[in-house]
């Protein structure tokens, strides 16, 4: 038997080792396909954006990694870029490709019909690898946005063995402390058929690749009403949930803030990562940040979306697994829900800024960084050059 007084002693150890790991490209500017709405003092390149994301740590402790997006991210000196993050107090982290803005890509890039395209765009990857030789980054994610429109557009399983093919070769390319982490996303920018739409599409080809190659499951790639924690559970009992790209959808890949639209649902997620015990920082399970803020601050919507996800987290490390336990093996259906909503109805907050303040951290990070005056400075400073944003 736990204490509730033990249980939350225990929250406070995991939440205090808990790591997130910020998107670059969430602080550019960012829009729909109808308008960007460009903000003050918005970086003019990657070594900017490092120092943005190195705010959010400042105020959270929690967020020592920046992902990165080639080629929107490449400089002429990646080490360089490597050595200003190490100045700034966080690490480059996952490397991200890019094989959705060329012309050469629109019938496909890893499965496209002509090897050409298809040579073209395992050698971008190797050139990820390369990067990533420079920054120190182990993972490169893959999210392919090859698909087709039309019934009978391309051959359906063509397409997954050319997939197949391209992929074993950037595997192959792979350093022996390196991984794939490759995405699904069910639909967009093609609304025919995905050739990667869902996890065991992913799961399949990470499994014929090797050990290497893991599934990374972004919240907002599902269809409506998609049971995500099933999704999880699943991953890690295959041992091949390699990262999550966190961010919240009401409709389609909205990419909000992460627990904005559907806190209740990160909450199911991250207790089905408790459950398996893989919220250790060891558990290879990279807790990433994939969002973009169009009509709010970047700096504080990173700041609001990593608070959220501290804030699931905090309440499924709060679930008695005892008796929640106990009453699932008896088949007391409303005793386990209800200790699982007991957990979830929890007020989290004062835990967490406990848990801030023991490591020298503000209890609110959102409002220290209001007070803090940067948002300010880099206006001021940021004057002149091209703001970073989409696609850019
Ligand atoms: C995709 C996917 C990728 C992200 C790109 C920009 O929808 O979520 O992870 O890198 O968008
Ligand atoms: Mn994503």
């Amino acid at each position: 038997m736990t204490t509730p007084e033990q249980r939350r002693q225990s929250a406070a150890d995991a939440l205090a080792q808990q790591t997130i790991e910020l998107p670059s490209w969430a602080f550019g500017n960012a829009g729909t396909r109808f308008k960007v709405f460009p903000t003050a003092g918005v970086p003019r390149d990657p070594f900017e954006k490092i120092s943005d994301a190195a705010q959010v740590h400042r105020h959270t402790g929690a967020a020592p990694r920046v992902s990165l997006h080639i080629p929107w991210d490449l400089v002429d000196d990646f080490g360089k870029l490597a050595a200003h993050a190490a100045d700034e107090g966080v690490t480059l982290g996952t490397i991200n490709s890019n094989v959705f803005q060329d012309d050469d890509y629109k019938l496909g890039s890893l499965t496209n019909a002509d090897p050409a395209v298809r040579r073209k765009a395992v050698q971008h990857h190797l050139q990820c690898l390369d990067v990533m030789r420079a920054t120190g980054s182990k993972d490169l994610k893959i999210w392919l946005p090859d698909g087709t429109n039309y019934p009978g557009q391309d051959d359906l399983r063509d397409r997954q063995d050319r997939l197949a093919e391209s992929l074993a070769e950037i595997y192959a390319a792979l350093d022996a402390d390196m991984r794939i982490v490759l995405e699904y996303k069910f639909f967009e920018p093609y609304f025919y058929a995905m050739d990667i739409p869902d996890w065991g599409t992913s799961l399949l080809h990470c499994l014929a690749l090797g050990e290497q190659a893991m599934v990374v499951l972004d919240t907002g790639h599902h269809a409506p009403g998609t049971n995500i924690e099933f999704i999880v559970a699943q991953l890690l009992r295959a041992g091949r949930l390699g990262a999550f790209d966190f961010n919240s959808r009401f409709y389609g890949d909205d990419d909000l803030m992460a627990g904005a639209a559907d806190p209740f649902q990160l909450f199911r997620i991250m207790n089905e990562i408790v459950r398996g015990d893989a919220l250790r920082p060891d558990s290879g399970v990279n807790f990433m940040l994939d969002q973009c803020h169009n009509i709010e601050e970047k700096v504080p919507g990173q700041i609001r979306s990593v608070m959220n996800v501290q804030e699931a987290t905090a309440k499924a490390l709060l679930v008695d697994r005892e008796a929640i336990g106990e009453a699932q093996r008896s088949g007391d259906v409303l005793a386990a829900n209800g200790l699982l909503m007991d957990a979830y109805s929890t007020d989290v907050r004062p835990l967490l800024a406990e848990v801030r303040e023991s490591r020298g951290l503000p209890a609110d990070p959102y409002r220290a960084f209001a007070a803090s005056g940067y948002l300010e400075r880099v206006r001021a400073e940021r004057v002149g050059g091209t703001q970073a944003g989409w696609g850019a």
